[in-house]
C-alpha cells in the first residue's frame, strides 16, 4: 500500500489481508457496460499476475464473503468522476465510485497491490481504506508521431501503460517539417507524400482513419482522451509538400528529414489556406471523441507577426464552429483568445500572460517535463535544448508555481512531451519516458503536499520489477535504489 504511484489522498492501513484465491468472482453494482469492461479488464490483468482466473457476474447481486464487488452505486461523488473508495476487508474488496472512471482508477490502484511478476495461484492483498481523487483534470502525455512514426500496436501500448498511472489524456503530435500523420481523404496527398518519410529518411507512415477512429476507441476504453495536434501555421513543411498549392509560387519544395524548425509557414493570405484548415479540422474533428483540438501554432519563425495573430484567430473560428475547443502552444498567446481556447506553456510566458487574462493553461515547462531531454551528458537519445532533466528534476516541481501571478484555477493540468527527432523505435520511446511519466503522473493526481524526492524515490524503485515485468525499456537512472 505504500509504494502506490500516484500516491493516494488518503491510506488508512488495515488490519489481515484479503487473499484472491482460486473461484473469486467479481461482482457489479449495478451490471452495466462499462462495469463489466472494467471488471473484465481486472480479470485479466490478475489473471496475467497471479495466474488466477476470475468469474465477472453478468448481474448485480449482493457478494458473498471472498469475492470483490466493484460498484458506481453509493460512490462518494465528492470523489469527482475520477474519484474512488477501495476498500479491502479480509472479508472482501469493495470498490466504490460515483463514476465508472473512478473505478478504472481504483483498479489500478488495487492491481499495484499485487505482486508484480507472475506467482503462484493465489494473491494477498493488506486491508485498509483508500480515498482518493485526482489534484487535476489533465494529466497527460503527448507522443510525437510525425518527426518518426510510431503505429496503432505501438500508441496502443503507450496508452495501457499511461493508464497504469491514472493519464488520462494522450497528445498526439500528428504532423510536422518531417511527417503528415493521418489520412485526410479531402486532401489524401498528405498522408501519401508528406507521410512518406521522417527524421532521418526512414520510411514513415500514416494513420488511415479506420485506424485513427480504433485508437480513438481504444483510448477511451482506457479512459484517455485522444487530442489530435495539427501544427500550423510553421512546422508545416510536410503539407507544403505535398500540395504545390499551398505555396506562394505554387512550388511544392521537396520533403524534408532534418530536424531543424522555423523554416517553413502556410501562407496566412491565400484562401486555399482556410479551405484546407477547415477540410482537415473537419475531417479529424469527426473521428475524435475527445472535446479538444489542437492548432500547435509554435515557432512560426517564418510568419510576420501580424499574420501569425490572424491565423490563429481564424483557426480558432474555425476549430470552435467543428464544436471543438482549440489547444494551442505558448506562442497563441499574442492572439485575441476564445474564453475556452487552453494555452500550452513549453517554453516563454506566454501561458503565463494568457492565465492572467482568464485563460486555461496546461503546464509542459520543457525544463521539467520534456520526456526527450536527456537525463545527463551520457544520455545516448534525446536533446538538451532545454537542459538535462535527471528523475528528480522531472518530479520535484510544482505547475503552481510557474503561473506568476495567475490564479491557480486558470490550471488545468500538466503534460509530459516526447519529441521524438531522436527516437527511431518504441524501445527509444519507452527508455526516454520510463520512469520520468511516474513522476508526472504523481505530480498531476497527488497533492503537492506529499512531494518529497527522498522519500517517492523508494517508492520508484519498487515499481523497477513492475516496469521490467511489463517488458517496459525503463531507463535505470542511478538516483534510484531499484529493486530487483
Ligand atoms: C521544440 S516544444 C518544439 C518541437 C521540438 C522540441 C524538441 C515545441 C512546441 N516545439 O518542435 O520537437 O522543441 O525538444
Amino acid at each position: 500500500m505504500h509504494n502506490l504511484i500516484p500516491k493516494p489522498v488518503s491510506i488508512e492501513v488495515g488490519a489481515g489481508t484479503f487473499t484472491i484465491a482460486p473461484g473469486a468472482k467479481i461482482y457489479l453494482s449495478p451490471a452495466t457496460p462499462a462495469l463489466h469492461a472494467i471488471a473484465a479488464y481486472l480479470a485479466d490483468k490478475i489473471k496475467h499476475t497471479a495466474g488466477l482466473e476470475l468469474e465477472v457476474l453478468p448481474t448485480g447481486a449482493e457478494p458473498p464473503a471472498g469475492n470483490l464487488l466493484l460498484s458506481t452505486q453509493e460512490g462518494d461523488p465528492a470523489l469527482g468522476d475520477e474519484g474512488y473508495t477501495l476498500t479491502i476487508a479480509p472479508a472482501q474488496v469493495t470498490l466504490r465510485a460515483h463514476r465508472p472512471a473512478g473505478v478504472f482508477y481504483g483498479v489500478q490502484t488495487l492491481l499495484q497491490m499485487l505482486p508484480p511478476a507472475p506467482t503462484s495461484a493465489s494473491a494477498a492483498l493488506p486491508a485498509g481504506t483508500i480515498r482518493d481523487l485526482p489534484r487535476f483534470a489533465w494529466r497527460g502525455a503527448m507522443l510525437d508521431v510525425a518527426r518518426h512514426f510510431f503505429g496503432v500496436a505501438e500508441v496502443k501500448r503507450f496508452i495501457d501503460l499511461m493508464a497504469l498511472y491514472k493519464m488520462n489524456r494522450l497528445h498526439l503530435h500528428l504532423s510536422d517539417d518531417q511527417g503528415w500523420r493521418v489520412m485526410i481523404e479531402t486532401w489524401p496527398e498528405l498522408a501519401r507524400r508528406g507521410g512518406h518519410t521522417s527524421v532521418g529518411g526512414g520510411p514513415g507512415g500514416a494513420y488511415t482513419q479506420q485506424e485513427y477512429a480504433d485508437l480513438d476507441g481504444y483510448a477511451q476504453s482506457r479512459f484517455v482522451t485522444l487530442v489530435p495536434e495539427i501544427d500550423m501555421p510553421g512546422h508545416t513543411n510536410a503539407a507544403l509538400a505535398s500540395y504545390p498549392e499551398l505555396n506562394r509560387d505554387r512550388l511544392a519544395p521537396d520533403l524534408y528529414t532534418g530536424a531543424e524548425v522555423g523554416f517553413s509557414s502556410l501562407c496566412v493570405d491565400k484562401e486555399i489556406t482556410y479551405w484546407f484548415v477547415e477540410d482537415v479540422v473537419n475531417e479529424l474533428a469527426a473521428l475524435t471523441s475527445g472535446p479538444y483540438f489542437h492548432i500547435g501554432g509554435d515557432e512560426a519563425h517564418s510568419t510576420k507577426g501580424a499574420d501569425y495573430v490572424r491565423f490563429v484567430e481564424k483557426a480558432q473560428q474555425i476549430v470552435a464552429a467543428q464544436g471543438k475547443q482549440m489547444i494551442g502552444w505558448d506562442e497563441i498567446a499574442q492572439a485575441a483568445l476564445r474564453p475556452d481556447t487552453i494555452v500550452q506553456h513549453w517554453f516563454s510566458p506566454g501561458a503565463q500572460q494568457a492565465a492572467q487574462r482568464g485563460a486555461r493553461v496546461i503546464m509542459s515547462p520543457a525544463t521539467k517535463a520534456y520526456l526527450d531531454m536527456k537525463y545527463d551528458a551520457a544520455c545516448p537519445l534525446g536533446l538538451n535544448w532545454a537542459g538535462f532533466v535527471d528523475v528528480q528534476t522531472s518530479y520535484a516541481w510544482d505547475p503552481v508555481q510557474m503561473l506568476g501571478e495567475a490564479p491557480a484555477r486558470a490550471l488545468l493540468g500538466v503534460e509530459a512531451p516526447l519529441w521524438s527527432e531522436t527516437l527511431l523505435t518504441m524501445a527509444d520511446v519507452e527508455y526516454m519516458a520510463f520512469p520520468r511519466l511516474l513522476g508526472i503522473a504523481e505530480i498531476g493526481w497527488s497533492p503537492a503536499a506529499g512531494r518529497d524526492w527522498p522519500e517517492y524515490r523508494l517508492r520508484l524503485a519498487a515499481h523497477g520489477p513492475r516496469l521490467a515485468g511489463l517488458g517496459v525499456n525503463f531507463y535505470r537512472a542511478p538516483e534510484v535504489p531499484w529493486e530487483d
